[in-house]
């Protein structure tokens, strides 16, 4: 059995250079989920010692379409560090993943710390701004299979995220469609309101949850309240774009 510093240098060899490996779970490095944060931050530590650093946090498993799609039912964080940013408009390369997908979110840009139990007023009053946008997933787990303490070692398999314009947060954002599309197709459509009835609740529940484990949302960073559908696989050549109403749009291509 590796210990948990070698287990985080796997995760974080496979995400760094986009191999695919085999189930935690499936292959005796069972992690209890207290592990497996452990894990997920001695992995992200080494990208801080290649000089990124954390920018944010996201939060998955929100709502139901997501559940559903990966078969696991309690929600989850993951830390955000500055490379995996792609601009509104930019490219990626998909030679740069394992077998990304891309999910529909909200963003939250916070101008002051929010830490532990707080009211979603109280979490209100921390956001200078909101921005539709959309999370590249790519579990780096053979065939996208984990369970929750594979996933959460795996930085909840954030690999990059693009933000659209931010606007300020005086819109009432509890239910508004969003249309994610493929070369102008509409391949996912749903609402903000699938976030957790709110997507402010996903903002509340990263406090809380990054406040269990020691640490607070810091001002300046984004939280991103995780996928509103469920993903779709991104191919070679695609132009992803996500349409929020009210909200505006962001997108990005595919080389
Ligand atoms: O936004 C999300 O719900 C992302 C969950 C991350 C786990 C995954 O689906 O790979
Ligand atoms: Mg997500």
């Amino acid at each position: 059995m590796m210990n948990l510093s070698e287990i985080a240098e796997f995760v974080d060899d496979a995400s760094r250079y986009a191999n695919a490996i085999p189930q935690l779970s499936e292959t005796g490095k069972d992690l209890t989920l207290e592990q497996a944060y452990e894990v997920q931050r001695l992995s992200v530590q080494r990208r801080y010692d290649r000089g990124q650093h954390q920018v944010g946090v996201k939060m998955g498993f929100t709502s139901r379409a997501k559940m559903i799609q990966m078969g696991l039912d309690e929600m989850i964080w993951g830390r955000l560090t500055d490379t995996m940013l792609v601009e509104d408009g930019g490219e990626i390369d998909l030679s740069d993943f394992v077998h990304p997908r891309v999910e529909p979110e909200i963003a939250f840009l916070l101008n002051k710390p929010l830490e532990g139990l707080v009211s979603p007023a109280q979490a209100m009053l921390a956001v200078e701004a909101i921005a539709p946008a959309l999370e590249i997933i790519d579990s780096r787990y053979e065939n996208f299979k984990f369970n929750l303490p594979d996933v959460v070692a795996d930085n909840t398999s954030t690999s990059a995220y693009v933000v659209g314009p931010w606007v300020k947060p005086d819109i009432d954002f509890t239910n508004l469609g969003m249309v994610m599309s493929f070369d102008g197709r509409p391949v996912q459509i749903g609402s903000s309101a699938a976030i957790l009835g709110h997507p402010l609740r996903a903002l509340v529940a990263a406090a809380k949850l990054v406040g269990e484990d020691g640490g607070r949302l810091e001002a300046g960073w984004t939280v991103m309240a995780g996928g509103a559908t469920a993903a779709e696989a991104l191919t070679s050549g695609v132009h992803v774009r996500l349409e929020a109403q009210n909200m505006g749009s962001v997108n990005f291509s595919v080389k």
